[in-house]
Parts: C-alpha cells; sequence; structure tokens
C-alpha cells in the first residue's frame, strides 16, 4: 500500500504549534485530488490538515515516521508559504527520499518558487492539480525522472471530476455548512484576484451534476451548504435550472454563494430565494466607481446598480454582503469617504474589509513588482521567516497614495460603525443563537470588534 500525504498547512509555526487565520473551512482542493488518486490510481491518499487538526511539527514527523509516504504534496495560498516551508523541512529530515510537491494558489501564480527553493521542493504543479498530480505519480512509480516544474492539466469538463472525498477530513472540526464548487474559474478579470493564474478559462458544472453531490450530502449538512465558486451565477441558465431541481426535489436547503453586483437580478434573486439562497456576496471594493474602474478592472456597474441589487436582495428576503478593499493604488480620503458612505447606507448585512494585498497571479502583484513593493527575492526570504514571523507587518501592502496608518484606521472606524449599529448587530445575534460555535466565535470577533476595531480574523490590521 503506497500512501501520498496531502497536507494543508497553517500560515505559520510558531515553536512548533500551527498558527493560522481560519480553521473552519475544508480543503476541497485537496478533497479532490485525494478523490481522483482513488478513482484513477491506486495510490491511497491520507489528508493532513494540520490547524484543524491541531498537530504540531512532532505531530508531523511522528505521522511520516508511521505512515512512510510514497510522496507529499502540500498545497499553498502564498500567506502559507512559511507553513508550507515548515512542513517540507520536517518531510526531508524525516523521510529524506520521498519526493515533496508543492501546488495551489502561490505556485501557479509563482512558478519558479519551486525552483528557487530546490532544497525543500523537488516538483511543483501549477494550476488545477488532479489529473497531471496523478501521472506525476504514476510515472515516479514506473521510475521515471519528472521535470521540476509541471503545468496542471486543467478538467475539461467539470462532471467528469468525482466528488471531493470528504470521508478523509474529521467532519466535526469544520464548520456546518458544507463546503462545494459549481464553478471553476471567472469570466472577469479584476486587478486584486489570483484566480486567473489557477483556473484558466470559466467552466461550470452541469445543474444535474451539482444536485447529486448535494443529494449525497444533504444528511450530512443538514441542509446547510456554501458555494465557494469565484462567481456563482456567471451562467445564468445554470442558476435556473439548479434553482429548479432543488425546488423539484423538496428540499430543504439554506445556502451562500459570491456573485457580481451586475449579474443579479429580481427574476433571478427570487429562483434563488426560492430554492433556499439566505446570503449573496459580492464583490464591491470600493465606493468610488472611477477607482473601481481605473485601478481595480472591475467595470461594468455603477454605484446606483450597487444599491438597486442590494435592494433588489432585501426585498426577497435575500442578505447582501459586501467584499472591499481599502486603499488600493488611486485611494484617497475623499474616495474612503464615498466608501463609508456606501458601506453605512446602502443595506448591505454584512461587509469583510481588506487591505491591498499583492499576491502572485493577481494584476496588482505585477504592478506591485514594478513598483519595488515586492519581488521574488522578497517571497523567498517571506517564506523562510528571514522577515519575520506570521503575516501582520510583514507581507507588504501596496498602498501608493495613502499611508498604513490612515487606511488602518479607515478599516477600523469603518468596521466599529458598521457593526456596532443595533439592527446589524442583533440580526448576527439572532442567527448565532442557532449554532453554539458560531456564537462563541462571533463573540470573539466582536469583543475583538470592540477593542481593537477589526474582526479577529483579519491577517492586516
Ligand atoms: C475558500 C477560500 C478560502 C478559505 C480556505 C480554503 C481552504 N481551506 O482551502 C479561507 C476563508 C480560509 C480563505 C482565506 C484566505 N484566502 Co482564500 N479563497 C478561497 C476560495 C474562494 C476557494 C478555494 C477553493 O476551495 N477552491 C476550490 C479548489 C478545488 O481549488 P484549490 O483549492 O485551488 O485546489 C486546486 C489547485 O489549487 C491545485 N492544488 C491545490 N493544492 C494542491 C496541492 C498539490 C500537491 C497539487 C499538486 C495541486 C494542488 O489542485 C486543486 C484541484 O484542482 C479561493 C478562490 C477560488 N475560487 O479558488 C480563494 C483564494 C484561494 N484565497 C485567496 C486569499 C488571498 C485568501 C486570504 C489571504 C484572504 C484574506 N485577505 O484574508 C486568506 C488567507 C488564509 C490563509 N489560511 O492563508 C486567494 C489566493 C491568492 C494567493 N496567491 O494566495 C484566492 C485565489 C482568492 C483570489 N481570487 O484571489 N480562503
Amino acid at each position: 500500500m503506497r500512501t501520498v500525504l496531502l497536507v494543508n498547512p497553517p500560515v505559520w509555526f510558531a515553536d512548533g504549534e500551527p498558527h493560522t487565520l481560519d480553521t473552519e473551512y475544508p480543503p476541497l482542493g485537496l478533497l479532490y485530488i485525494a478523490a481522483w488518486l482513488r478513482r484513477y490510481t491506486t495510490f491511497v491518499p491520507r489528508v493532513v490538515d494540520v490547524a484543524p487538526q491541531g498537530l504540531t511539527l512532532s505531530d508531523l514527523a511522528g505521522i511520516l515516521r508511521r505512515e512512510r509516504p510514497f510522496a507529499v504534496g502540500i498545497a499553498a495560498m502564498t500567506l502559507q508559504l512559511q507553513g508550507a516551508v515548515e512542513v517540507a523541512t520536517v518531510v526531508r529530515r524525516e523521510a529524506p527520499r520521498c519526493p515533496i510537491f508543492l501546488g495551489g494558489n502561490h505556485v501557479s501564480g509563482d512558478p519558479t518558487f519551486v525552483e528557487r527553493n530546490a532544497d525543500l521542493f523537488d516538483h511543483g504543479i501549477t494550476r488545477e492539480g488532479e489529473r497531471t498530480f496523478a501521472d506525476a505519480l504514476n510515472r515516479l512509480e514506473a521510475g521515471e525522472s519528472l521535470p521540476v516544474m509541471l503545468e496542471g492539466e486543467p478538467i475539461g469538463s467539470l462532471d467528469d471530476l468525482p466528488f471531493p472525498d470528504r470521508t478523509l477530513i474529521d467532519r466535526r472540526r469544520y464548520l456546518r455548512p458544507e463546503y462545494l464548487m459549481a464553478s471553476r474559474g471567472c469570466p472577469f478579470h479584476c486587478d486584486f484576484c489570483a484566480t486567473p493564474a489557477l483556473a484558466g478559462p470559466a467552466r461550470r458544472r452541469s445543474a444535474s451534476d451539482v444536485l447529486e453531490e448535494i443529494a449525497s450530502l444533504v444528511r450530512v449538512s443538514r441542509g446547510r451548504l456554501a458555494f465557494q465558486d469565484d462567481n456563482f451565477t456567471a451562467d445564468r441558465d445554470f442558476v435556473f435550472a439548479f434553482c429548479e431541481g432543488v425546488r423539484s426535489r423538496g428540499w430543504s436547503l439554506r445556502w451562500i454563494c459570491s456573485s457580481r453586483i451586475d449579474l443579479v437580478d429580481e427574476e433571478l434573486v427570487r429562483s434563488m430565494k426560492q430554492a433556499g439562497c439566505e446570503g449573496i456576496h459580492f464583490g464591491i471594493e470600493s465606493g468610488s466607481e472611477r477607482l473601481r474602474a481605473e485601478s481595480m478592472h472591475k467595470r461594468g456597474f455603477d454605484n446606483a446598480r450597487i444599491r438597486e441589487t442590494i435592494r433588489c436582495c432585501r426585498t426577497q428576503g435575500v442578505r447582501a454582503n459586501g467584499f472591499f478593499i481599502l486603499g488600493a493604488p488611486g485611494e484617497s480620503v475623499e474616495r474612503l469617504e464615498e466608501t463609508e458612505d456606501l458601506i453605512l447606507h446602502s443595506g448591505l448585512s454584512a461587509v469583510v474589509i481588506s487591505l491591498p494585498l499583492p499576491f502572485p497571479g493577481s494584476g496588482m502583484y505585477e504592478r506591485a513588482k514594478r513598483a519595488g513593493v515586492i519581488d521574488e527575492d522578497f517571497l523567498d526570504r517571506f517564506a523562510r521567516k528571514a522577515l519575520g514571523a506570521g503575516i501582520t507587518g510583514v507581507y507588504p501592502l501596496y498602498l501608493e497614495s495613502l499611508d498604513h496608518e490612515t487606511v488602518s484606521r479607515a478599516m477600523r472606524r469603518l468596521y466599529r460603525r458598521f457593526y456596532l449599529r443595533p439592527e446589524v448587530a442583533l440580526d448576527w445575534i439572532r442567527r448565532d443563537l442557532a449554532s453554539p460555535r458560531v456564537l462563541v466565535q462571533d463573540l470573539r470577533s466582536g469583543l475583538h470588534l470592540l477593542a481593537r476595531g477589526t474582526s479577529c480574523r483579519k491577517p492586516f490590521e
């Protein structure tokens, strides 16, 4: 029996203990890869999700000694690079002959990372990993040698993918909704988004394939689902077919998804609501139309359309939540005020505010690189903790016009002003009462918000 360990590292380890931002989301990409290995190879996949399992570096060493894996595959977003390096270091020490693969978002946007860090990683696979990782393992087993870098071959028809193998994780360690994806990629290319480096052309599954996966999940999820798609409503016909499928099966579901302001209207939201949609996340980014269009390359809707879409969701009883970025190149105090006005007076139910983090794979990263804010050498030193452990104050922000203190202050003020309004706070508390775990988590966030002005889950303050 040849085991392949698939590891989701934490953001970093301190004295061997894992530190991370969020532990409540299952590592869907690794579960897809595991399902593919099970169907198309004879390798036995094991998923190690370090932070939710609370594993220390010495626990990992023990797992490696016990499992003696044929290969180790490590997943990493850019902010997990320190964790990935520390995991690879343990693998090198405990299983020196075991090939180490790196995949996921970081290497897809920074494909020379593995060559630059060849002492720790043997191979990198960019883009979607299922098919190419399986082929690579088979070739290694047959005694072939592999190039250091392989480009992941995207799955043409997503209906050909086996469902993620959720038996490989302990469900109780994650939040209640069952996470799933109905598509890969997004037809739009916003400047700050790293998806284009990973996903290639936008593709979606058929409604019947998604419904079949849900049928297998209804019992464990108690009907609560969260779609991870970048843009769930990119294909309108799909959404109608999916919602009709849910209704005709008589399922009582409660689900959330992400969409774009200009891809939602009353007819669509009504259909989604009837199929159990409770909330839609919209990337709004800024209250300044010019900043949104020119700096963030998010075009196609104005502020009037934003207010109209939010109103339309509220009318149907669907929560509209907004994602914002403060301080992107071209930001100004006046533009921050426009954002504040939009956040406080448009009827949003929740907001998530970020600062401009240049991640490889995004247009913003290329611009930040040209501006001398970040480069590959920086990423290598970041990954090795040469600049300090963790993220805050270590990973750079791409701020051009305003300084860090000004945007952080604006972020704290906005969070406080938004969430401490009685109608918003009470709405959260009412919903949280249904789940003690979420209640505890939100109370922690609420206390953090009162004390420091931000949610405790934000990487930057
Ligand atoms: C869900 C999600 C999260 C979840 C966690 C997800 C998890 N546990 O995997 C949470 C909420 C924690 C999260 C947090 C953040 N996220 Co996020 N997130 C997503 C999201 C929406 C979906 C991820 C997903 O499930 N994809 C579906 C699966 C099928 O794809 P996948 O995981 O990428 O896996 C495939 C490939 O990457 C590859 N692969 C993956 N691992 C491996 C391993 C090996 C060995 C191989 C060979 C291949 C391989 O094969 C897989 C199958 O094809 C994506 C956007 C997106 N649509 O992808 C952003 C995304 C991954 N997040 C992103 C960011 C920036 C963040 C945050 C920094 C946001 C913030 N400012 O706080 C934090 C960082 C958290 C951290 N721990 O470091 C960026 C990553 C950019 C980058 N270069 O790192 C993305 C791409 C968003 C974007 N559009 O820019 N996120």
